[in-house]
C-alpha cells in the first residue's frame, strides 16, 4: 500500500500486487492497508490466496465474514472472488484489477479459493487436523494438471512444448538453489547492531552472551 501510494506520488506507473493467506487476513496490517488503499484509492492489488489454513487453523477460525472477499464491501472497494486453481480465472480477474487500478479507480481485494495439499512445514503434522479424504479431493484439482488438461483439450499444447516448460522450471529451480549456496554467510553479532541508537542493557548482554559462545566454539570447547 505503502508502495503503491508513493509510486502515484513520484508520478510512476506502478500498479502494487499484494499478496497475503487467510491467516493474515487475521493481522491489523490487513485491515489498515486496505482502510488507506480504499481511502487514498492507491493503485493496489490485494490478493488473498485462501488455502484454508494459517498452519492448523482452519479458516472457520479466523473470520466469521461469508467470504474474505466479502470484506471489501466495509473498505468500500470491490471485491471478487475466484477459483485459484483455475490459472486462466485468476488472470483474468487478477488483469481485470489491475486495469482499475491503473485507470485510477482504486484498490480491489480479490480472494482466490485453494488449497495446501503438503503440510504447512516439515515440522507440521497436517493429519492431526484434518482428514486425508479432502486431501485427496484436492489433489485431483491440481492447478497445473487441470492447466495442462484444458491446453491440450483445445490444441495449443503438445508434448514438445510440455517438455520444453519442464525442463525451463527445472533450470530456473537449479539456478536459484545454486545461487542460494553462493550466498556470503553473515556474521551472527550483525544480530544486534541497527536495533537501537544505543543498545539496551539487555541486548548488551545478549550480545556477550553470543559473542562468548562464538569464541568457545572456535576455540574447539563445543
Ligand atoms: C505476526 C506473526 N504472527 C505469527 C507468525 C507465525 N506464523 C507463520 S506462518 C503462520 C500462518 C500463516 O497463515 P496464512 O496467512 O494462511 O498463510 P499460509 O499458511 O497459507 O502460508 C503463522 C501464524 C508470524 N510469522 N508472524
Amino acid at each position: 500500500m505503502g508502495l503503491a501510494h508513493a509510486a502515484r506520488l513520484k508520478g510512476d506507473d506502478v500498479v502494487a500486487l499484494a499478496m497475503v493467506g487467510d491467516g493474515g487476513t487475521s493481522e491489523g496490517d490487513f485491515h489498515e492497508a486496505l482502510n488507506f488503499a480504499a481511502v487514498w484509492r492507491a493503485p493496489v492489488v490485494f490478493l488473498v490466496q485462501n488455502n484454508g489454513f494459517a498452519i492448523s487453523v482452519p479458516l472457520a477460525k479466523q473470520t466469521a465474514a461469508p467470504s474474505l472477499a466479502h470484506k471489501a464491501v466495509g473498505y468500500g472497494m470491490p471485491g471478487r472472488l475466484v477459483d485459484g486453481n483455475d490459472a486462466a480465472a485468476v488472470h483474468e480477474v487478477l488483469a481485470d484489477a489491475v486495469r482499475h487500478a491503473r485507470a485510477g479507480g482504486g484498490p480491489t481485494l480479490v480472494e482466490a479459493i485453494t488449497y495446501r495439499v503438503d503440510a504447512h512445514t516439515n515440522a507440521d503434522d497436517a493429519t492431526r487436523y484434518r482428514g486425508d479424504a479432502e486431501v485427496e479431493t484436492w489433489r485431483g484439482h491440481d492447478p497445473i494438471d487441470l492447466l495442462e488438461h484444458e491446453l491440450t483439450a483445445r490444441g495449443l499444447l503438445d508434448e514438445e512444448t510440455k517438455q520444453a516448460a519442464r525442463d525451463a522450471a527445472e533450470t530456473m529451480a537449479a539456478d536459484l538453489r545454486a545461487r542460494m549456496n553462493q550466498d556470503a554467510p553473515l556474521d551472527p553479532m550483525e544480530l544486534f547492531a541497527h536495533v537501537y541508537a544505543e543498545p539496551t542493557t539487555q541486548l548488551r548482554e545478549q550480545r556477550a552472551l553470543l559473542q562468548a559462545e562464538i569464541e568457545a566454539e572456535q576455540g574447539g570447547t563445543h
